[in-house]
């Protein structure tokens, strides 16, 4: 049956580690769940059916990109990002903030909003707490994300809390903004750096707004793993447990590893699209860079016990040679390659979670990366 509402469910857990279901009417999402990013309406050099092929239930979208171009107007007369993009299941949203603050040039920051100019043609655009979430409502997102700023660490406590608290008020407006609608969710974001009693008081706000799902922001952006994996030690025992977490940007496959053994369901992270566009593989013995020459007589697949076609019917030596030469389908093969290798580590622990032996399963995931390259 279609579920008309959204909805999470805890299936199992493992420890503080979890495996869960999102239900929305336009599908369920698995958690742990990974989300392929597709920043401009398209994840870059897959056909929407492939991203599907691997078992991703959810894909990421951008309001700060998709409003810059096509623009949200457009893509709503022409039916919405699900049908533009030839997506029919969820999507997720970020809300832009993060994006101009990263990408765009002569940006300001003031209690209403955020006024940038675009990094395409210098054209000048304004991002208001309203105005993200009309916008993710004109793209028909599923998931809305509130504005928010993360600060990039190393930081002030002082500017960290200012951030923090105006994330916090953002968090209001766009909770306004977005008022009763069953169907889709909108999620708060837990900012405060690496400040423990910051995110506390910013974990504890969002919590008494009684949103349908919260997500940590303002972590990897500088700062080791090791202080990323104490703030979520701190802030997951604070969020509801009947709630789903999304931990923004994040990460490496063993980001992902430590992270879902802290409590979080949900990430994305453009690592394994990006360097799939690179030359690199992520497979179950670790990274390897087919820029590299020693697979230029390599007559061996990647990998020929992944269920990825990229991995087992191609040589190294024909993925190397069209890395060097700058083909487009050394980065379809290569990010099919490294989607799939994503979707089959969340499945892996997800299975793991039920089964109630996470952190072994975590602990062979690992010596499997630490042998090396086959
Ligand atoms: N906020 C938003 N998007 C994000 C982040 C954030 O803090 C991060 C930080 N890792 C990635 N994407 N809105």
């Amino acid at each position: 049956m279609t579920a008309t509402g959204f909805n999470f469910r805890l299936l199992a857990t493992d420890g503080t580690a979890r495996r869960g279901e999102v239900t929305m009417p336009r599908g369920t999402i698995r958690t742990p769940a990974f989300m392929p990013v597709g920043t401009g309406g398209t994840v870059k050099a897959m056909y929407m059916d492939q991203v599907r092929g691997v078992g991703a239930d959810i894909i990421l979208g951008n309001t700060y990109h998709l409003m810059l171009r096509p623009g949200a107007e457009r893509v709503a007369r022409l039916g919405g990002l699900h049908e533009f993009a030839r997506w029919p299941w969820p999507i997720l949203t970020d809300s832009g903030g993060f994006q101009v603050m990263s990408l765009s040039k002569l940006r300001k920051l003031n209690e209403t909003g955020v006024t940038f100019r675009s990094h395409i043609d210098g054209a000048p655009y304004e991002l208001t707490p309203e105005r993200s979430i009309e916008i993710q409502g004109l793209l028909d997102s599923d998931i809305q994300m509130q504005l928010d700023e993360c600060v990039a660490l190393p930081a002030s406590e002082k500017e960290i809390e200012r951030g923090m608290e105006l994330s916090l008020r953002w968090a209001e407006r766009c909770k306004t903004a977005f008022g009763d609608q069953p169907a889709r969710a909108m999620f708060g974001i837990v900012q405060g750096g690496d400040v423990p009693a910051l995110r506390e008081r910013s974990a504890l706000a969002l919590k008494g707004m009684d949103l349908k799902g919260y997500a940590v922001g303002g972590l990897a952006v500088g700062e080791p793993q090791e202080v990323m994996l104490d703030m979520l030690g701190v802030t997951c025992p604070l969020l509801p447990a009947d709630k789903p977490r999304y931990l923004m940007g994040v990460g490496t496959p063993d980001d992902i590893l430590k992270s879902v053994a802290r409590g979080i369901d949900m990430f994305d992270c453009v690592m394994p699209t990006r360097a799939g566009r690179h030359g690199l593989a992520y497979t179950r013995r670790g990274k390897v860079n087919l820029r590299n020459a020693r697979h230029a007589d390599d007559p061996r697949p990647l990998d020929e016990e992944s269920d990825c076609p990229a991995a087992t019917d191609y040589s190294r030596a024909y993925l190397h040679h069209l890395v060097k030469s700058g083909e487009a389908l050394g980065a379809m093969l290569l990010t099919w390659n490294n989607l799939a290798y994503y979707q089959r580590l969340m499945a892996d622990i997800r299975a793991a979670i039920e089964a109630g032996a996470f952190a072994d399963r975590a602990a062979d995931i690992s010596e499997g990366w630490a042998k090396g390259d086959l």
